[in-house]
């Protein structure tokens, strides 16, 4: 490290903050971690993989490599092989040593050398194999050139050898094994391989043709039903195309047009692509992209193709007189209901705007989405007429829907503005109204609704009981959702709103608790309640109001010795520590207890066991929604026999 220094010193005369970085060698990385890679937790974990499987994906965008294997070993180990050219193993000259041990050990050298088209300063993206070596325990890399294996060994960024001759051989590519250093990664340094999954997935779209094959080879990793590993492989010849109708698999919504609209325009440098395809649904699901980076936040590419393909669809209605003179135009929440749209650009001077660097900020991107789009669509929609047609179609129908939509607000509006606070007549309200010290208990059943009135604690404690039919609002618009009459007790009672009118500031509990059965029925509600949620006040979500509720299973009970067992184990744990020969009662649902047992079970904050809900994956939480309201029964029992689990571990 020492020696890279000097040589670095000596090149730059003139410093600026970057190039002081590099200065800092890979000690840095290792003091500051989550400045390179965003965060020491699970996501910065699975970063490491990203960065190698990037330069990977880099050689066979330039067209010399066909296979990526990414396989997950014992001991969380990951192996990165590709069929490249190898990584050089010339004596790089600026540094007196081989390029490849330049590029594990100075940090940035990837894109010094690489001069990988698009490959540039993209936040996170790019910093790469160095910044990987430097938080790995150790790290192998071998080339093969066609003649020789060579292989240089790391331990947390240090080589322990100059790169050395392994063995012959007939074949060219790169081999990169590593294993995270448990010093940083201080959570967790196990991989999860549907996260690998999904964004490996992404990234075989993003990149048409890349052929990347993951395995889970670990011996206590997953593993298909007839016990061999779990293996997936991604390979999508229609790149961005697969993606956006990928974007409907497993979800209600089927597509209203057969073909998936795909735009593409390349200036210079710079490439804009646009996929798109409408569908029966109601949600608008727009992935945009910037050099293979989801910007999450969106940027100029998104914007752009948002306000021209709702200009393009007002100009095309104009033009063929579905929309008259005197009709106001379509907005753009109408062009984009059931819309599911892929946008990828790639740039050579990508600038990110915002703190989390996933908003594209170039305005010149903008101009080129704006003129692409606005030229092609017109002429796809004038060459398509029937497309166009039953696009036309859906678009009108949700601006019918926007305007019932808004009237029905406007009442409710009205109705609670003589009353001021109106609240369900069936909520048995709490006294204090302190936001930071209130729950509201929302309860599945009458009688069970009765016992918490009578056990809670009427300081904080509110209850609500739900009854009536649920509404299932991954199938509904808006507008139903208002008038339903199982739902609006609860928007009546949270008293912050719904949709863009919700505003948590005025939200009368701080914590939500969904309390039902741990049967079926109670999932049912459970899962009904947290999607309704998550579509209609994500923020409640989000901020961690949401949680659910846990009723014991079991009491176990010997003399005068009485405990509650909330699992088997519990159950089987507790029997033993009485001696044996317990009573045992199995409690079949919440109504079976009275008020004294549940406030002590269930509601007393010393004892009560709550699962918090918690939104940390937005897109992952949306698919597995999608998954449970939609059609198939496999995903849903799952979800309602693992509703725990769900909670905990899917992170939703
Ligand atoms: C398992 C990870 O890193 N493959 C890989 C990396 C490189 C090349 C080929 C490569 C690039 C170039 C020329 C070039 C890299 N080389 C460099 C550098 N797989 C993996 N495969 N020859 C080979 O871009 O010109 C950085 S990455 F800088 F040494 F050229």
């Amino acid at each position: 490290m020492e020696e890279n220094q000097n040589v670095k010193e000596q090149e730059n005369q003139n410093y600026d903050a970057s190039q002081i970085q590099v200065l800092e060698g890979l000690e840095a990385v290792r003091k500051r971690p989550g400045m390179y890679i965003g965060s020491t937790g699970e996501r910065g974990l699975h970063h490491l993989v990203y960065e190698i499987v990037d330069n990977a994906i880099d050689e066979t965008l330039a067209g010399y490599c066909d296979r990526i294997e990414v396989n997950i070993l014992d001991g969380d180990v990951i192996e990165v092989v590709d069929n490249g050219r190898g990584i050089p193993v010339g004596i790089q000259e600026k540094m007196g040593i081989p390029a490849v041990s330049v590029v594990f050990t100075v940090l940035h050298a990837g894109g010094k050398f690489g001069g990988s088209g698009y490959k540039v300063s993209g936040g996170l993206h790019g910093v790469g194999a160095s910044v990987v070596n430097a938080l790995s325990e150790w790290l192998e890399v071998q080339v093969s050139d066609g003649e020789h294996v060579y292989m240089q060994r790391f331990r947390r960024g240090d080589s322990e050898h100059e790169l050395k001759i392994i063995g012959d051989t007939a074949e060219t590519g790169t081999r990169v094994i590593f294993k995270p250093d448990a010093e940083i990664f201080t959570d967790t340094t196990r991989y999860d391989y549907d996260i690998l999954l999904t964004r490996l997935r992404e990234q075989a779209f993003l990149n048409a043709g890349v052929r990347i094959i993951l395995t889970d080879k670990r011996e206590d990793g997953d593993k298909n039903e007839d016990g061999t590993n779990r293996q997936d492989i991604l390979h999508f010849e229609g790149g961005i195309k697969s993606f956006c109708a990928y974007l409907l698999e497993g979800k209600r919504a089927e597509p209203i047009h057969e073909d998936v609209i795909y735009l593409k325009a390349e200036q210079k440098d710079n490439m804009a692509e646009i996929a798109f395809q409408y569908n029966s649904g109601f949600d608008s699901k727009i992935l945009s992209f910037a050099n293979n980076m989801h910007t999450v936040d969106g940027g100029t590419h998104e914007s752009a193709f948002k306000n021209s393909l709702t200009r393009t669809i007002n100009a095309y209605a104009r033009k063929f007189k579905i929309l008259k003179d005197n009709d106001p135009n379509f907005k753009s929440d109408d062009v984009q209901e059931g819309l599911a749209a892929v946008v990828s650009v790639k740039l050579t001077d990508a600038q990110f705007e915002s703190q989390t660097k996933a908003k594209l900020g170039n305005t010149s991107m903008g101009s080129m989405v704006s003129s692409m789009v606005n030229e092609q669509l017109s002429l796809y929609l004038e060459d398509h007429p029937a497309t166009a047609k039953v696009i036309l179609d859906k678009v009108m129908a949700a601006s019918t829907a926007r305007e019932a939509a808004q009237k029905a607000r406007e009442l409710q509006r009205s109705k609670t503005s003589f009353t001021k606070v109106r609240m369900p007549d069936k909520l048995a309200d709490c006294i204090w109204d302190n936001p930071e010290l209130t729950e509201l208990y929302i309860v599945e059943g009458d009688s069970a609704g009765g016992s918490a009135v009578k056990g809670r604690d009427r300081n904080y404690q509110a209850i609500l009981p739900l009854w009536g039919k649920m509404l299932n609002v991954e199938k509904a618009r808006i507008d139903k959702v208002y008038g339903n009459e199982k739902l609006s007790p609860v928007v009546m009672a949270l008293g912050a709103g719904i949709g863009d009118d919700f505003d948590i500031s005025k939200l009368r509990y701080g914590k939500v608790i969904i309390m039902a059965d741990a049967d079926v029925d109670g999932s049912h509600i459970r899962t009904l309640l947290l999607t309704f949620f998550f579509r209609y006040m994500p923020q409640l979500v989000e901020e961690g109001h949401v949680y659910i509720a846990q009723p014991p299973l079991f009491e176990v009970k010997k003399g005068k010795q009485k405990r509650y067992a909330f699992s088997d184990e519990e159950r089987d744990q507790y029997i033993a520590e009485l001696g044996g020969n317990a009573d045992v009662q199995r409690y079949k649902g919440l109504g079976e207890m009275d008020a004294e047992q549940l406030w002590e079970t269930t509601m007393d904050p010393q004892f009560r066991s709550m699962l918090r809900v918690r939104l940390d994956d937005f897109d992952r939480a949306d698919r597995v929604f999608s998954d449970l309201m939609g059609d198939e029964v496999e995903p849903r029992r799952e979800f309602i026999e693992q509703n725990a689990k769900f909670a905990e571990n899917l992170d939703i």
